[in-house]
């Protein structure tokens, strides 16, 4: 067999070294390339993938050191369906994932990725989800054959070098394995976002803290550090080693007297982390701060003292690009003036990017994210409506240093808010630990871009359907462990910001004002602020509420936060159909807190209308 040459920065780790050179037998590249993350790696790199095509260079003057990238139009999300977690017993994966025999599996990957890398180089990334050596820390290893994927691995991860010293010889890592899936003959042209959906795989190997990604160039299907690793191999380690890996978004808020509260967001693909964690506080509140610890995944652990400290796992955003305005995130906006990958957005005419709701007027001509022309009466779309932008965190303006603090940022409180136009309130505090557990479980949430085929509401416990490693019900009840050993555990809140009204509009403006909510949210987690007692929790009456600087309807905020009776019955009584399908491992705590919330409801609505403002 042929010699395949290593270049790049030299591998002292043994283990690491015979991965490599495994993986490079089964997948017979013409070279194998290990990434030191240096700034001229990846101008080399990004050079490269312009003169193939993959990389359109934007404007250097309007953004320097950007790039456009048009994936495949069959490549364009996650593919859920085609996600696996083949854990050793079925029961294990759970009813939620996809699952096939490990052995099984592994004779599909070694047919997929035998001789998939022919013709290309394979890159080898090694990567740190989280501040490097920090012990809620830890590596990865990426090899992929694409190098979109290493140049934006650069920005998602602390990537390179650094890494590969503190692995050391002996340390370990989560392997990440990846193809685009698509090997070249000699003399094979290339195309510029080569990809193989007919054979798309994401597989995860949860015992062996493993993945295989095969098919797509596009996000979390091929950058293998989040989705793949920091949520669906991490929860799995997570459960075992007692902390949490979670779809959350990490944000601190400053109070004009200098109090700093970080809190803790769960919300599925796409229902606006992003904006939450970089919001401008509006007219009312100024003096207050709100700072940016990450968008997107939270790790999660208990320090001596038995406080919950959080990292951000990544470094960089890849965010929905569609709706990203001056207007709705400026300070997205100015996060995204330089070092940016952005994909599928469209192109104008002076080199610059635009999507749908950059501006009220689009411009008069564009290049569409398909690479056709495309003017306002075009009917088309300028930007796929899951266009993203990758970008590194340091460059936001509300950029928190403790970013990369090793021991992490104390949290107070979690928040879990699901999609919903109707009969979802506003805002509520789960009652205690357990009960806030079971209001996560149970949420639910409208279909967005971020996936492909999603039904049109469905339950996404925690925002981790998804991206759960394990079975479910195994998630909920470690949930509830992890809160049984807290002194004094953080407060549950459930958040609702999508609600419309009978024509269809949203009825509360969200963005900046969504800091009311926080402030009351904070106010109650740190022991004092009113709330009064409903059947779904506790609740802020309208005086609650501080709503200096903004003139709302109070009849809109009581609809916001009202909740119908005979719907919400119906929907405690169809939680019964979520848990069925953990009849065996479900938490028997969940049974009591239905038939609690089940009484609470039943109980004479007159009683509540006299006792409560709300219901
Ligand atoms: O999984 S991705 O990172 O591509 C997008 C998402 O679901 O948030
Ligand atoms: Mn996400």
């Amino acid at each position: 067999m042929k010699e395949i040459p290593i270049k790049g920065d030299e591998i002292r780790n043994e283990q690491l070294l015979k991965w490599i050179q495994e993986s490079a037998a089964l997948c017979q590249p013409d070279q194998v390339y290990v990434c030191g993350g240096s700034e001229d790696e990846n101008r080399r790199l990004c050079d490269e993938m312009v003169k193939t095509g993959t990389f359109i260079r934007l404007n250097k003057e309007k953004r320097p050191n950007s790039f456009l990238a048009r994936s495949d139009p069959r490549d364009v999300a996650r593919m859920e369906g085609k996600t696996y977690v083949c854990s050793i017993n079925k029961s294990d994966a759970g009813p939620t994932n996809n699952w096939v025999n490990p052995a099984e599996m592994k004779e599909t990957l070694i047919q997929l990725f035998n001789g998939c890398m022919r013709g290309r180089t394979m890159y080898v990334i090694p990567f740190s989800m989280g501040p490097l050596g920090s012990k809620i820390a830890h590596v990865g290893v990426e090899i992929t054959d694409s190098p979109y994927v290493v140049v934006s691995m650069r920005i998602m991860t602390r990537m390179g070098r650094p890494v590969l010293n503190v692995l050391g010889n002996k340390g370990s890592f989560v392997k990440c394995m990846h193809s685009v899936g698509v090997p070249l003959a000699s003399g094979d042209r290339d195309t510029p976002w080569p990809c193989n959906p007919d054979k798309t795989y994401i597989i995860h190997f949860p015992e062996e803290r493993a993945i295989y990604s095969f098919g797509s160039g596009y996000g979390g299907n091929a950058l293998l550090g989040k989705k793949c690793f920091a949520l669906r191999i991490a929860s799995v380690m997570a459960r075992d080693e007692g902390w949490l890996a979670e779809h959350m978004l990490i944000m601190g808020v400053e109070s004009p007297e200098g109090e700093k509260t970080y809190l803790g967001a769960a919300f599925p693909s796409a229902c606006g982390k992003t904006n939450l964690v970089m919001m401008v506080p509006p007219k009312g509140f100024e003096g207050w701060k709100v700072m940016t610890i990450g968008d997107d995944i939270a790790w999660i652990k208990a320090d001596e003292n038995g406080v919950l400290r959080a990292i951000n796992p990544e470094a960089g955003f890849f965010g929905v690009a569609p709706g990203t305005s001056m207007k709705s995130n400026p300070n997205a906006m100015l996060t995204l003036n330089r070092n940016c990958i952005f994909t599928n957005v469209a192109l104008t005419d002076d080199g610059d990017v635009w999507w749908e709701g950059m501006t009220d007027e689009p411009p008069p001509h564009l290049i569409d994210w398909q690479g056709l022309d495309w003017t306002p009466d075009c009917k088309r779309l300028a930007a796929h409506p899951n266009a993203r932008f990758t970008a590194p965190i340091n460059q936001c303006p509300t950029y928190d240093p403790q970013w990369d603090n090793p021991e992490g940022v104390p949290i107070k409180a979690f928040i879990f808010g699901g999609r919903m136009s109707k009969d979802v309130p506003m805002v509520y505090e789960a009652f205690n630990w357990s009960h806030g557990v079971y209001v996560a479980a149970t949420m639910g949430s409208e279909a967005t871009a971020a996936a492909e085929g999603q039904p049109e509401m469905r339950r996404d416990p925690m925002a981790m359907l998804p991206f759960c490693g394990y079975n479910m019900a195994d998630y909920w009840s470690h949930w509830l462990n992890i809160g049984r050993q807290l002194n004094d555990p953080p407060r549950i809140f459930k958040v609702n910001w999508f609600r419309r009204d009978e024509n269809g509009r949203f009825m509360w403006p969200g963005f900046g004002e969504n800091i009311r909510i926080l402030k009351w949210i904070i106010n109650r987690a740190r022991g004092f602020g009113y709330g009064v007692e409903s059947p779904m929790g506790f609740m802020p009456r309208l005086q609650d509420i501080c709503w200096e600087g903004l003139d709302f309807d109070s009849a809109t905020f009581y609809k916001l936060m009202s909740v119908d009776r005979e719907k919400a019955k119906l929907e405690a009584t169809s939680h019964e159909e979520l848990f069925d399908k953990f009849f065996d491992r479900l938490p028997k705590e969940f049974i009591h807190h239905r038939e609690l919330l089940k009484s609470r409801l039943w109980r004479s609505s007159e009683v509540w209308k006299l006792e409560r403002a709300i219901f």
